[in-house]
């Protein structure tokens, strides 16, 4: 679908910089872009660049490098045509007015995306990677989204769907030629494409918890009494000296956020205050937020002072936390331990992990990257060619198409005639297509692409 319009917007970030683009797209963007940039020629070969002088009301207020992209050769689907100016904010600025008032209107968030997709040179998918691709704050997240939007995804998601393509075309030939029953070779087809399909829909389910922990993240607190060392941990792990450090009980007070990436899991990361009784009014407020931060955290790193005896705070952290998913940080492994033998063993029983760690000496990192990334199964995964879902909007479809083939599995192997085995079928195939959004509502299409930036 060609909208009408042609639209442009500068698709570089704002800001001081050498160049920036500005980017024209629609029906016509040719004769707009030539109006705006002065080039050799009124006739420029697609993908060729051109020099020339960027003109306003007449007049050169710049000069660049012009670039023509024929439809449907092009990002958009479209004829697309880009300036390369130089990268002034008000000079930019200025380039664009002078596209806007050739006749071109502003593109909204993520437009030129949202044609690619609707011009059908990207699934769903891999647009909406391509946003995570911009997005990216961790190395992780940059290689999920990038392989997403190459389409390994979409490619998987194709190729459950030929599967079950191929087992609807063999059932229904029963049901229109009733006479024509299916023979043992054409049960055993079926049967094998139904596990296939089945086996790679649960893969895929199975993907999202790690591809979530990579895209998403997950919420994290430290928690501990004070002065076991949970700022210093939060230091460590950020790489940088973020919180205030002190052998003062009740140094933190407010709670501080940061997101980083730990074996290969992105944490969204709270720094809290030590949890203890306390009559200092902010110091009370403080352990208030900590605790509140157990309820609503999905991971805690309940830290423990292995340098000191054990005190009531330790047995009342402990018992808030049964039942959290946490691992227990024994820190201050650097020092003497005076931390009794049978609370240790005790940590280790209550707590499903215990590393040890020395914030001091900045050891034990490693050990409590490999718990991280082995309680989101991230060894499970290759993240550069395995197919991973990654949004509650992909799990959805996923979890709804396997429970539809999996009712069509138990259909088929209970001798079920075809025609329920196809309707099972069919469901699974409704959800499924909308993860790359064959039949998407325009809303959820509208309600994507409206998170990616102007120019995009
Ligand atoms: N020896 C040693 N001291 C530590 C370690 N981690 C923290 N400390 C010290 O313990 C004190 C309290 O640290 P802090 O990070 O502020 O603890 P918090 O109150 O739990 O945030 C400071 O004096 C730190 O230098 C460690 O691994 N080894
Ligand atoms: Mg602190």
């Amino acid at each position: 679908m060609i909208e009408n319009k042609t639209i442009a917007a500068i698709s570089t970030a704002r800001g001081k910089g050498g160049v920036a683009l500005i980017r024209i797209s629609g029906p016509e963007a040719l004769e707009i872009g030539l109006r705006v940039v002065s080039i050799s020629t009124k006739e420029p070969k697609p993908r060729m660049c051109y020099y020339g002088s960027i003109l306003r009301d007449g007049e050169i207020i710049d000069d660049g490098v012009f670039t023509y992209f024929k439809a449907p050769s092009s990002f958009t689907g479209e004829d697309v045509c880009e300036i390369c100016c130089h990268g002034g904010i008000y000079s930019t600025q200025a380039v664009l007015e002078s596209v806007l008032s050739c006749g071109a209107v502003m593109a909204g968030a993520g437009e030129f995306t949202k044609r690619a997709f609707l011009n059908g040179k990207l699934t769903l998918s891999r647009a909406e990677a391509i946003g995570n691709v911009i997005d990216a704050k961790t190395d992780m997240q940059l290689r999920l989204s990038s392989s997403q939007a190459r389409g390994v995804l979409s490619s998987k998601v194709e190729t459950i769907r030929e599967k079950i393509v191929s087992i609807l075309a063999h059932a229904y030939v029963t049901i229109d030629y009733p006479d024509e029953d299916i023979d043992e070779a054409g049960r055993d087809e079926i049967g094998s494409a139904l596990t296939f399909a089945l086996c790679e829909l649960d893969k895929l389910r199975q993907s999202y918890r790690a591809g979530r922990a990579i895209s998403e993240g997950i919420k994290t607190a430290i928690i501990g009494k004070p002065n076991a060392g949970k700022s210093s941990i939060y230091n460590m792990l950020l790489g940088d000296e973020v919180a205030i450090v002190t052998d003062i009980e009740g140094t933190t007070r407010d709670v501080i956020e940061s997101t980083l990436s730990l074996g290969g899991v992105t944490l969204n990361l709270a720094d809290t205050a030590g949890i203890r009784a306390t009559e200092d009014t902010v110091e009370k407020i403080g352990v208030q937020r900590a605790l509140s931060k157990i309820e609503s955290s999905e991971l805690l790193l309940c830290v423990f002072d292995l340098s000191r005896k054990e005190t009531d705070e330790d047995y009342e952290i402990l018992e808030a936390i049964k039942d959290k998913c946490a691992i227990a940080i024994l820190n201050k492994s650097d020092t003497p331990p005076a931390i009794s033998k049978e609370f240790e063993e005790k940590i280790k029983k209550a707590v499903p992990y215990a590393v040890y760690l020395s914030a001091k000496d900045k050891s034990g990192y490693e050990g409590l990257a490999r718990v991280v990334s082995e309680i989101y199964e991230l060894g499970k995964i290759d993240i550069s060619s395995d197919a991973i879902i990654s949004n509650a909007r992909q799990l959805s479809s996923v979890s709804l198409a396997l429970e539809e083939t999996r009712e069509a599995m138990t259909a088929f192997t209970l001798g079920a005639t075809n025609d329920i085995v196809c309707t099972y079928l069919e469901n699974a195939l409704a959800h499924l297509d909308m993860i790359d959004a064959r039949g998407v509502s325009e809303e959820v299409v509208n309600a994507i692409f409206s998170r990616f930036c102007v120019g995009k």
